[in-house]
C-alpha cells in the first residue's frame, strides 16, 4: 500500500514533528505534500531522504490526497478540512474546529479506537493535555470507573508554537544578558514563571484550555457524567507537559492495584521508585511516545482516591504521534 499524504501546517512546531514521526514509523507514503502559508511556499522539508517543497494552500490542487493530517490552527481547519474532504481526502485534524461535533469522532488509539469507524471524513484529534490524561484513566476506568478528576497541569511552551519557543529562548538569553525583553506571545515573561492561563477565559472563570480537558475526557469516554476539574498552567519548559492527577473513583481500587494496571496498558510506561528519587520528569519524556505515570498513590482527601503524575511529549503523543496513530488504525 502507498498513500499521498498532505500536511497542512508543515512548517509548525506540530506539522514539522508529523513529518518526522510519519518517516519513523514507515507509515506508507507514496508521495508527501506539505502545505503552510504562502510565507513558506518553496521552502524544503527533508523527508525519506528527499527533498519535499512546500506549497501554499491557498493556491494547492487538493485533488489525489488520501490523508490530510492537519495542524494550522482552527480557522484554516473550518475553510479548508471540508475542501479536502470533498476531494477525496481523509482528514486528521488536531484543532479544537471539529472536536465537539457530534458528527465527528474524537479518537485516542488507546482508549477509543472503534471510534475511527463512523467517520465521515473528519476525524479529530484531542487537545495534547487531554491526551496524555485519558490515556492514563482508561485502564483505572475499565477496571473500577471514575467519577471525578481533579488535574492540574504544567504545559511545556511547545504547546503554543515555534514564536512561543522562540520567546523562551530570548527570553531567558536577555535575562543572562542582563536586558530587557517585552513579550509579544505571552501575556508577561515566562522564563522563570508559572502562567495559570492557557486560552481565553470563559464567563464561567475557567480557561478555553480547561474546558477542553472537561469536555474531550466526556466525549472520548462517552460519559457524560464524569467530572473534571482542570487548572491549566504554562511554565518554561521547552517539551512535555506534566500533569498532576487526582480521580475519584466509584469502587475503591490500590494504588497497588493501579500500578499493575497501568504497567500493563498499552503507550503507558510506569516509572515510580520515588525512595530512588524515581518518577516521570519532562526532560526525559521529550522526544518519546509512551505516556509515563509516576508518584502513584491512595489521595487522603478522598476516600475512593488516587493521585498520580502523568508526563508526555505534547508534540508528539499529545499531537503528531497521535494522529500518525489515527492514520495507522484507517489503514
Ligand atoms: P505553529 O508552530 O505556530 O505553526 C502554525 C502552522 O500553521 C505553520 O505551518 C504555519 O505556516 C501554518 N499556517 C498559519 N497560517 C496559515 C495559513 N493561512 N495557511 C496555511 N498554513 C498556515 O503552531 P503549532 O504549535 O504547530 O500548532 C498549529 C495548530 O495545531 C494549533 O493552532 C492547534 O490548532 C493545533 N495544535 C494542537 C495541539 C494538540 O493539543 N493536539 C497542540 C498544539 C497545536 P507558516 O510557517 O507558513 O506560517
Ligand atoms: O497550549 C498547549 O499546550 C496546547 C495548545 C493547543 C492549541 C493551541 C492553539 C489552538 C489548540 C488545541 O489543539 O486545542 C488550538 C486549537 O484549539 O485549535
Amino acid at each position: 500500500m502507498s498513500l499521498t499524504v498532505a500536511v497542512v501546517g508543515a512548517t509548525g512546531a506540530v506539522g514539522q514533528e508529523m513529518v518526522k514521526v510519519l518517516e519513523q514509523r514507515s507509515f506508507p507514503v507514496g508521495k508527501l505534500r506539505l502545505f503552510a502559508s504562502s510565507r513558506s511556499k518553496g521552502k524544503e522539508v527533508n523527508f525519506n531522504g528527499s527533498k519535499v517543497v512546500v506549497e501554499d494552500l491557498s493556491e494547492a490542487d487538493l485533488s489525489g490526497i488520501q490523508i490530510a493530517l492537519f495542524s494550522a490552527g482552527s480557522k484554516i481547519s473550518k475553510e479548508y478540512a471540508p475542501k479536502f474532504v470533498e476531494k477525496g481526502a481523509t482528514v486528521i485534524d488536531n484543532s479544537k474546529a471539529f472536536r465537539m461535533y457530534p458528527d465527528v469522532p474524537l479518537v485516542v488509539p488507546e482508549v477509543n479506537p472503534d471510534d475511527v469507524k463512523w467517520h465521515r471524513g473528519i476525524i479529530a484529534n484531542p487537545n495534547c493535555s487531554t491526551i496524555q490524561m485519558v490515556v492514563a484513566l482508561k485502564p483505572i476506568y475499565d477496571k473500577v470507573g471514575i467519577k471525578r478528576v481533579v488535574v492540574s497541569t504544567y504545559q511545556a511552551v511547545s504547546g503554543t508554537g515555534y514564536k512561543a519557543i522562540a520567546e523562551l529562548e530570548e527570553e531567558v538569553k536577555a535575562y543572562v544578558e542582563g536586558k530587557e525583553y517585552t513579550p509579544s506571545v505571552y501575556p508577561y515573561q515566562i522564563a522563570f514563571n508559572a502562567l495559570p492561563h492557557i486560552g481565553p477565559f470563559e464567563n464561567n472563570g475557567y480557561t478555553e484550555e480547561e474546558m477542553k480537558m472537561l469536555n474531550e475526557t466526556r466525549k472520548i469516554f462517552g460519559d457524560p457524567k464524569i467530572m473534571v476539574s482542570a487548572t491549566t498552567v504554562r511554565i518554561p519548559v521547552f517539551r512535555s507537559h506534566s500533569e498532576s492527577v487526582t480521580i475519584e473513583t466509584i469502587e475503591k481500587i490500590t494504588a497497588e492495584e493501579v500500578k499493575r494496571l497501568l504497567r500493563e496498558a498499552k503507550g503507558v510506561k510506569v516509572i515510580d521508585e520515588p525512595k530512588e528519587n524515581l518518577y516521570p520528569l519532562a526532560i526525559d519524556a521529550a522526544y518519546k511516545d509512551e505516556v509515563f505515570v509516576g508518584r502513584i498513590r491512595e489521595d487522603l482527601a478522598f476516600s475512593k482516591g488516587i493521585s498520580f503524575w502523568v508526563v508526555s511529549d505534547n508534540l508528539r503523543k499529545g499531537a503528531a504521534l497521535n494522529a500518525v496513530q489515527i492514520a495507522e488504525l484507517l489503514i
